[in-house]
This record gives C-alpha cells, sequence and structure tokens, in this order.
C-alpha cells in the first residue's frame, strides 16, 4: 500500500517534470550492482590455473530484476587486457551503447578502467544471460540474468516450489585467451576443452571432481524451475535428468507452449527454462549433459558433465548413479526432433506478434571457408575462415556504432550482399566449389519500423553442421525451417504464422535453412553472429544498422558520457 502511493507521487511529480517514456519507467524498478573483472585461482581436473572472473565467483554473479526494470552495471577492470561484457538477449531498446560486443558497439573497458552498463529490460520474461564479449573471455566471465513476471503478474504455468539457474560451460586447462591466439596464429582449429561444467563443476565423471560436483537438492513431491543455460564456447548441448521428464515452458526469455521430453538440445547462447517435479523413488539421479557435433570430422569436446538430483529423506545412497539416456553425438535427427517441437505460447498475455507482411528480404549463406595463411606462424598454407555471403567479417579498431553516429569513414562499408553472389547446390556435392572468401567489414542498412525476413542457409562447404546464429537488439520469430536449399516460392507456404517461437539464438539445420522475421524497430548497431566461438572468431558474422525512425522514441539515445574510449 505505502510503497504503491509512494510510487503514485513519485509518478505523478515525474509525469509533469517528464514525458510520458519516463513515467512508464518509474513504474519499473532500478536495481544496482557492481562487477569486478578480477583474476582467481581455480582448480579442476586435478590441476590450479588462474583466470578472469567477475568477483572471483565461476560462474559469476546472478542479476535477478522483473519484467521491465532497468538494470545498472558498474563493470571495474582489474584484469590484464580489455574486456566488453554483453547482456545476452536484452533488447537495449534505442540503447545500443550498452550491448557490448568488442568494437561493434564500444571499444573495450581498459586495466583500470570502469563503466557503468544500462540494461533495458522490456518485454524479456523468464531467463537470460550477461558474458563477456572480447576475444574469447566469455568461458570464463558469464552469469545469469532471471528476470521474473512483473509485480502483479506470474507464470504462466503453476508456480513452482523453487527454482535454480542451471549453466553448462567449457573448463580449458589452459588460458582460453592463448588458446584463441594459438589457433589464430598458426591458421588450425583451436584446441577442444578439456571438460564441459554445470553450474562451474565438471562433476564426478572426470577426475578429482567427485567431491564438489553439484548437487540440486530436492523435495519428493515437489515441482522446480531449471533455469538452464548453455554458456558452453564451441559446443551445442544434449541435456536431460535420469529418470523424470523434463517439461519445457520458456525459451530465450519468452513462454512456448508446454514441450514434454527426455532431453533437450540447446546451442550455446540459448536458455531454456524447464518444469521437473521430484516424482520418482527418493535416491540419487544423474543430471547429464554432453555435445551434440553434427560436422564430420570436426573436433569437439565428446565428454560428459553431470550433476546430481538428489532427493532429500533418509534412504540409501546407489551403488551406481543412473545416468539419462541422451541421443549420440551426431544424432542430427534427434537434435531437429527437439527443435521442431518449439511453439510459442501465443496466449492472449504473451500474443504472438510476427510480421504478416515484409519489407525487407535477405538471403544470407553461413559457410566454412580457407583463407590463406601469409604468416610465418602459420602451419599450412590456408587458414580456417567463415562467412556469411562470402564475406568473412573483420573487427576494426574502432566500434562500427561510434563510426556510424559520428560519420567516421572507412570503418564498415554499407553494401552486405542482400542475396548470395553466387547460386550454387548449397547443400549439395561441393567438390567443384571454391572454399576460398574473402575479408570485409559490410553491414546492411535498415529502414526503423521494416519487416525484415532473413533466410539463413548453411551451406556444405568444408563442413556442414549445425549453426546457432544469434542476433543482438532484438527477439525474432522462427517462421520455418528445413533441409536443403530454401525454394523462395514452396518454402514460404509451410511457414509458421500463428505461433511460432520467439527466441534470439536459433539452431540453422545442418544442410538446411531457417527463416526468421522481426520488425526493425530498435535504432542502433546489432551484431549477428554464430555463438560457436571459433566461428565468430573466423569471420561468420554481420551487423545489422537500423537507422533512427522521425521522433525521438523512435531514435538512438545519445552515448553516455563515460563510454570507453579507443585507443
Ligand atoms: C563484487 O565485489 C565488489 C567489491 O568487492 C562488491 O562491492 C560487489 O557488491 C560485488 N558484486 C556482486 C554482484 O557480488
Ligand atoms: C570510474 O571511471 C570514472 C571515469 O569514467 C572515474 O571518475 C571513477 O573514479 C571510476 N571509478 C572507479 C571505482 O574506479
Ligand atoms: C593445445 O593443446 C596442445 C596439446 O594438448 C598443448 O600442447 C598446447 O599447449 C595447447 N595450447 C594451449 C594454448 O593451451
Ligand atoms: C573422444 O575423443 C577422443 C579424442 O579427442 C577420442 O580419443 C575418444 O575415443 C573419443 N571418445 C568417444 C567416446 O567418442
Ligand atoms: C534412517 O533410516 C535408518 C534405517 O531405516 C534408521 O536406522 C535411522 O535411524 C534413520 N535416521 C533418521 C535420521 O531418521
Ligand atoms: C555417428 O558417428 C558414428 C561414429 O562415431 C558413425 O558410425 C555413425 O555413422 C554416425 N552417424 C551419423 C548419423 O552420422
Ligand atoms: C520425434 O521423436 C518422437 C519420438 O521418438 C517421434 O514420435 C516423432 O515422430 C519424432 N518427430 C519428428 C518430427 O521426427
Ligand atoms: C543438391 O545436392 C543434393 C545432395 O547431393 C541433391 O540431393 C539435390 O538434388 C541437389 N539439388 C539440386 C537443385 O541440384
Ligand atoms: C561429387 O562430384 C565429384 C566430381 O564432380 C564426383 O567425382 C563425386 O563422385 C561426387 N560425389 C558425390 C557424393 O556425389
Ligand atoms: C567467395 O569469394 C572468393 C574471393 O573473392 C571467391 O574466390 C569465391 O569464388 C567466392 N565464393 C562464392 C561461393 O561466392
Ligand atoms: C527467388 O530466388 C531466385 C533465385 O533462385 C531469384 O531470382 C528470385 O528473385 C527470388 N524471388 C524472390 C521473391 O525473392
Ligand atoms: C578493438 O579496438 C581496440 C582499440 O580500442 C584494439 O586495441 C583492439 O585490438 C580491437 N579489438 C579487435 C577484436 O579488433
Ligand atoms: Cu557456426
Amino acid at each position: 500500500m505505502g510503497i504503491s502511493r509512494l510510487g503514485f507521487i513519485v509518478g505523478l511529480i515525474w509525469f509533469m517534470a517528464m514525458d510520458w517514456q519516463v513515467l512508464c519507467m518509474a513504474q519499473s524498478n532500478v536495481h544496482h550492482y557492481n562487477f569486478v573483472l578480477q583474476n582467481a585461482q581455480f582448480t579442476r581436473l586435478c590441476e590450479t590455473k588462474t583466470m578472469l572472473t567477475v568477483n572471483g565467483s565461476f560462474p559469476g554473479p546472478t542479476i535477478h530484476a522483473r519484467k521491465g526494470d532497468t538494470i545498472f552495471v558498474n563493470v571495474h577492470n582489474e584484469g590484464d587486457y580489455g574486456v566488453t561484457i554483453h547482456w545476452h538477449g536484452v533488447k537495449q531498446p534505442r540503447n545500443p551503447w550498452s550491448d557490448g560486443p568488442e568494437n561493434i558497439t564500444q571499444c573495450p573497458i581498459q586495466p583500470g578502467k570502469n563503466f557503468t552498463y544500462e540494461i533495458i529490460l522490456s518485454d524479456e520474461e523468464g531467463t537470460l544471460w550477461w558474458h563477456a564479449h572480447s576475444d574469447w573471455s566469455r568461458a570464463t566471465v558469464h552469469g545469469a540474468i532471471v528476470i521474473s513476471p512483473a509485480r502483479g503478474t506470474t507464470y504462466p504455468f503453476p508456480a513452482p516450489y523453487a527454482e535454480q539457474t542451471i549453466i553448462i560451460g567449457s573448463w580449458f586447462k589452459g588460458d582460453v585467451k592463448a588458446v584463441i591466439d594459438e589457433a589464430v596464429a598458426t591458421g588450425g582449429g583451436p584446441n577442444i576443452s578439456n571438460s564441459l561444467t554445470i553450474n562451474g563443476q565438471p562433476g564426478d565423471l572426470y577426475p578429482c571432481s567427485e567431491e564438489d560436483t553439484y548437487r540440486l537438492k530436492v523435495n519428493s513431491g515437489r515441482t522446480y524451475l531449471l533455469r538452464v543455460i548453455n554458456a558452453v564456447m564451441n559446443e551445442e548441448q544434449f541435456f536431460g535428468i535420469a529418470g523424470h521428464s523434463l517439461t519445457v515452458v520458456g525459451q530465450d526469455a519468452a513462454y512456448i507452449k508446454p514441450i514434454t521430453t527426455n532431453y533437450i538440445m540447446i546451442t550455446p547462447g540459448q536458455t531454456m527454462d524447464i518444469l521437473v517435479s521430484a516424482n520418482q523413488p527418493p535416491s540419487y539421479y544423474y543430471i547429464a549433459s554432453h555435445s551434440f557435433s553434427d560436422g564430420a570430422g570436426v573436433a569437439f569436446d565428446n565428454t560428459t558433465t553431470t550433476a546430481i538430483f538428489q532427493y532429500n529423506g533418509n534412504y540409501s545412497r546407489p551403488s551406481a548413479i543412473p545416468l539419462p539416456v541422451l541421443p549420440i553425438f551426431n544424432d542430427t535427427a534427434a537434435a531437429e526432433n527437439y527443435t521442431s517441437r518449439v511453439r510459442g505460447l501465443a496466449s492472449r498475455d504473451h500474443p504472438v506478434n510476427v510480421p504478416q507482411t515484409i519489407n525487407r528480404r535477405l538471403y544470407v549463406t553461413v559457410s566454412l571457408n580457407f583463407l590463406p595463411c601469409t604468416e610465418a606462424t602459420c602451419t599450412g598454407s590456408n587458414r580456417l575462415a567463415a562467412s556469411m555471403n562470402n564475406v568473412s567479417f573483420v573487427t576494426k579498431p574502432i566500434d562500427i556504432l561510434q563510426a556510424y553516429y559520428r560519420s567516421i569513414n572507412g570503418v564498415f562499408d554499407a553494401d552486405f550482399p542482400s542475396e548470395p553472389q553466387k547460386y550454387f547446390n548449397f547443400t549439395g556435392n561441393m567438390t567443384s566449389i571454391n572454399v576460398a572468401t574473402a575479408r570485409g567489414t559490410k553491414v546492411t542498412m535498415l529502414n526503423y519500423g521494416e519487416a525484415v525476413e532473413i533466410v539463413l542457409q548453411g551451406t556444405n562447404l568444408l563442413a556442414e553442421m549445425n549453426h546457432p546464429i544469434h542476433l543482438h537488439g532484438f527477439s525474432f520469430y522462427l517462421v520455418g525451417q528445413g533441409k536443403g536449399n530454401f525454394n523462395n516460392e514452396t518454402d514460404p507456404k509451410s511457414y509458421n504464422l500463428i505461433d511460432p517461437p520467439e527466441i534470439n539464438t536459433v539452431a540453422l539445420p545442418r544442410s538446411g535453412w531457417a527463416a526468421i522475421r522481426f520488425v526493425a524497430n530498435n535504432p542502433g548497431v546489432w551484431f549477428i553472429h554464430c555463438h560457436l566461438e571459433k566461428h565468430s572468431s573466423w569471420g561468420m558474422d554481420t551487423v545489422l544498422i537500423v537507422r533512427n525512425g522521425r521522433t525521438r522514441a523512435q531514435s538512438m539515445r545519445p552515448p553516455p558520457a563515460s563510454l570507453p574510449s579507443c585507443s
């Protein structure tokens, strides 16, 4: 009562002083967090190493907020090199300045410096996450963002007894920055991780890990909400809990129609909210995750990370803890079976607003390639590379947002091709196709308010495989996906324009295509890239720039005064 009356008076004063938009903000809460980037020591797999963290924890701290809130995070860098942080899946309306990808929207926060991000939530509800978005530091610098329903509203399912974030990660015995630096120097594939982790722990299938295996203690008869985040560097994951079925109710901070399943396939960048009922005989059950990797000859971490789903009570520990039965590593059909079941909730309170007519179409191939390797450190004459529409993206020493905002020439070209430069059987026999690509910093300009459709087309160049493609600044509707080459006459007829899921990272099927739609109503500079870190490092990235609309509410906010400078 008291609080809401105070809120009303504050709102009234703001209304008189400011405009309508500020009033809307006054109704939501503001949170403040301090993140200190610092080196800390960790022991895993029988070895100790020093690595960059936020506040010495792995995974890092969880941010809690409600739908529509604003969060200020001051990031102070006490590490050894420049870092940026991205708030993955947060749309950041009009505020690309706080989005984070290095040299796309800001230059890095240098050692000894700090920067305050303003994270503006709008319609996101569920689970998102934050992670470093510079070199490979996201391996150790990441954490959850938990967005609860707005005050006075609730979940579109019975309230769980308790909830828990489950973060799947990668563990490298060596320094992660050295891993990517070494790969770039030699032109070869980066080392694979030494283990996967659940909430920072490899689990007891690995040496020296039994003691610290993560345990989720549950009460018999209760239902739990697990907020699962795939923070793995280079592998998509199959995940499940022995003896328990999963009911998936949300993905990428939007609700979906509940899916009952024994396993999920979750890509790096994706988040899934899952209800699990502790309805089995009290005992210990493994929670497990292993890679889904369907590229022939592609190296990947083939180990299994576990945690324990452990019932409270007085019973004897089983001599062998059961493992969930997960699809094998290269089971493309099982992965696609799961992803094809996902539908948006499409209820009165959580409607689907998918654009029905399109103003702007892009057709974008996603490929692995070769570039000449000319440096003395190269191990061969070619280096591994990757591209979108045959442009292998190059990051510049100044951010594209600043270059665009201040009209600095020579940083990017606004001529990213809107369709493949060369048509061939993208998903056919590649023997006669040139695997070369060319470097560039090419962007696509979009007008404010355009309804955009992007068809992502996987190709069989070098190695066909599933790619998790992530877009910043928006969620998009996944209206269609299929195998083979996209047919622009027949495939749109099978689009789901009724209840497509609203997501921020799509698993582009191996040798297949995916069609996504969104309205370009967020002015700014927005990165789009494969969330397999090595592919992004190789150039499987591009940028969309959404121009300002006509009014102030349709235009980018001015930059914050304390934006890190580009050296
Ligand atoms: C991180 O550490 C700083 C300084 O020790 C502290 O002020 C801050 O509250 C911590 N942040 C979190 C999220 O724990
Ligand atoms: C953060 O940076 C600002 C300059 O941008 C500086 O004035 C302030 O002292 C810094 N704060 C800390 C805690 O270092
Ligand atoms: C990569 O793996 C090889 C073989 O295990 C090892 O010798 C090398 O030190 C690793 N490189 C890095 C940067 O960790
Ligand atoms: C996992 O990969 C290693 C090579 O990195 C290989 O020696 C091993 O046989 C593989 N294990 C399984 C179960 O596929
Ligand atoms: C647990 O069960 C055992 C055997 O059924 C019994 O001896 C013991 O007293 C119980 N302990 C508690 C704390 O209830
Ligand atoms: C999966 O890999 C195994 C070898 O590990 C191979 O025998 C099998 O044919 C592969 N399956 C598919 C669908 O590629
Ligand atoms: C997915 O798998 C289930 C169970 O194996 C099967 O019944 C269903 O037909 C499959 N769906 C697709 C689209 O493959
Ligand atoms: C493309 O290649 C695939 C695989 O070889 C083949 O099945 C398909 O018919 C080819 N498509 C066209 C249009 O040639
Ligand atoms: C691919 O094409 C090459 C030459 O064009 C041919 O030799 C080879 O048999 C073809 N492979 C398949 C699987 O069709
Ligand atoms: C990609 O670009 C390279 C370099 O310009 C060229 O050699 C190659 O043929 C192009 N490939 C395609 C599929 O457009
Ligand atoms: C469909 O694709 C063909 C090339 O395969 C292209 O010429 C045509 O313009 C496309 N149509 C539309 C409506 O995009
Ligand atoms: C980003 O720009 C900075 C200059 O501020 C430069 O030192 C850094 O190498 C650039 N990063 C990348 C990935 O290009
Ligand atoms: Cu990829």
